[in-house]
């Protein structure tokens, strides 16, 4: 082999060697940061060129999870402020009696997910404590994805009911062309919901059947929940049982204005019923919050009725039930768009005494587009709320609550003022 030959060879071996040497320093070194606390083999020769070695999966979750004992010396408390740890009670079945209660969800099958958002809401802030059952009706069998999700989610029982025809149709007296020709009139006008068939159903069934379903008969108290709600603070007391309790019969969180050109004839409808049905009417009624001229016109004030915390026992009352008919027969859930809000309302307000209507001030709720959330500083340290308190809408120009705080003669929580725009 000639000289030079022996010497590029030499050059060679000593260039592969130095190589080897760096790639070694530099494995060697990255391997480091995982070795001593997770019994990474030291790295050697042999493990040139392999991959790193990966954190087992049982020391990543035991990372999240410490034992107690061992929170306080975590280098992640120096430098912030821990809640004490009291603030935050371990939780497990809230102890004591129960109200006769469900959560009664109308919906569709194509609500899965939706209601799925809901009752994760409700169950993480209330439920998963108190356990409740949880009612679903639909105008269509469930299907058997429906029952799946929703029955995994509820902490209690949950029941699926069928709504018999009649409770989901038009009544007899109900002229088809009329209907349809107020369908169309809606619709040009761009009223919302004004040419649909199966909304008018939905505020009829929620009006007048609701709660004379065969799976709500043996219930006293029922929560309304629809698809996609929120609800931003713990609810960690049981509201049914404030219900039964404080004799109250109807309870809300929202209340507003109702689009007028959806009821133009209802109030004087109502006015027929009571003219008729004088011993109805209750004394020491809300007729303040709905009109501001002594029951001559209707201010179109109402609950917002896809929150609703509410004695069945009302509802199947000979008054509430007599008003419901006397509004079918006139028509107007087909003839215009009655909503089962002003319904229920004016129900609540006509037939309950002031005291029987519940302000749930501090249960912080959302349906699009309008949140409810508790004026008072305290409540929403005491509740741990999520919501901005100037998303509160009580407050706003569009919002009826300022009415009954009036109407109840009480003072506004303090900080309201900054929640008006
Ligand atoms: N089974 C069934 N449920 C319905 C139907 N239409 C509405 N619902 C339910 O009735 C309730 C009210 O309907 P929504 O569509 O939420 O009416 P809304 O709250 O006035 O309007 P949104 O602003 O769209 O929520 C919800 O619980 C719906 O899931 C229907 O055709 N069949
Ligand atoms: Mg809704």
């Amino acid at each position: 082999m000639p000289a030079t030959a022996n010497v590029r060879t030499l050059r060679f071996i000593l260039l592969a060697f130095f190589s080897i040497a760096v790639l070694y320093k530099i494995f060697t070194s990255s391997s480091s940061n995982y070795s001593p606390s997770l019994n990474v083999p030291p790295a050697g020769g042999s493990d040139i060129g392999k991959i790193p070695p990966q954190l087992p999966k049982s020391e990543l979750s035991s990372g999240d999870t410490k034992p107690d004992s061992e929170e306080d010396q975590s280098p992640f408390s120096h430098g912030t402020t821990p809640n004490a740890k009291n603030n935050f009670p371990l939780t497990g079945t809230a102890p004591g009696k129960r109200a006769n209660a469900t959560f009664i969800t109308l919906a569709r099958n194509s609500d899965t997910w939706e209601i799925a958002k809901s009752i994760r809401h409700i169950e993480d802030r209330f439920n998963r404590k108190y356990n409740y059952d949880w009612v679903f009706l639909n105008d269509q069998p469930f299907d058997e994805q429906f029952k799946k999700i929703t029955t995994r989610l509820v902490s209690g029982k949950t029941k699926y009911g069928l709504i018999p025809k009649e409770h989901w149709s038009f009544p007899e007296w109900i002229d088809q062309d009329k209907a349809a020709a107020v369908r169309e009139d809606m619709r040009q006008r761009k009223i919302i919901y004004g040419d649909s068939v199966s909304y008018r159903h939905m505020c009829r069934f929620e009006s007048g059947f609701f709660f004379e379903h065969e799976l709500l008969a043996d219930y006293e108290f029922y929560w309304r929940v629809e698809p996609s709600i929120k609800l931003f603070c713990d609810v960690d007391y049981d509201p049914f049982l404030y219900m039964k309790e404080n004799k109250k019969k109807y309870g809300f969180t929202l209340s507003l204005y109702e689009y007028k050109d959806t009821i133009p004839t209802l109030w004087e409808t109502t006015k027929k019923f009571m003219a008729e049905y004088p011993h109805h009417i209750v004394e020491g009624n809300s007729m303040k919050f709905i009109s501001d001229n002594d029951g001559k016109d209707y201010n179109n004030c109402h609950f917002w009725s896809n929150f609703e915390i509410g004695s069945l026992n009302w509802l199947r009352s000979p008054a509430y039930r007599d008003y419901f008919k006397y509004l079918d027969r006139a028509g107007g859930f087909f003839y215009e768009r009655w909503g089962d809000a002003p319904v229920h309302s004016l129900g609540a307000a006509l037939m309950l005494k002031q005291e029987e209507i519940h302000f749930f001030d501090n249960i912080a709720y959302w349906h699009v587009p309008f949140t409810h959330c508790p004026t008072s500083e305290e409540d929403r340290e005491k509740y741990k709320c999520s919501c901005n308190p100037k998303d509160n809408f009580d407050w706003k120009g569009y919002s009826c609550t300022s009415r009954f705080f009036e109407m109840r003669g009480w003072e506004k929580p303090k900080g309201w003022e900054y929640q008006m725009n």
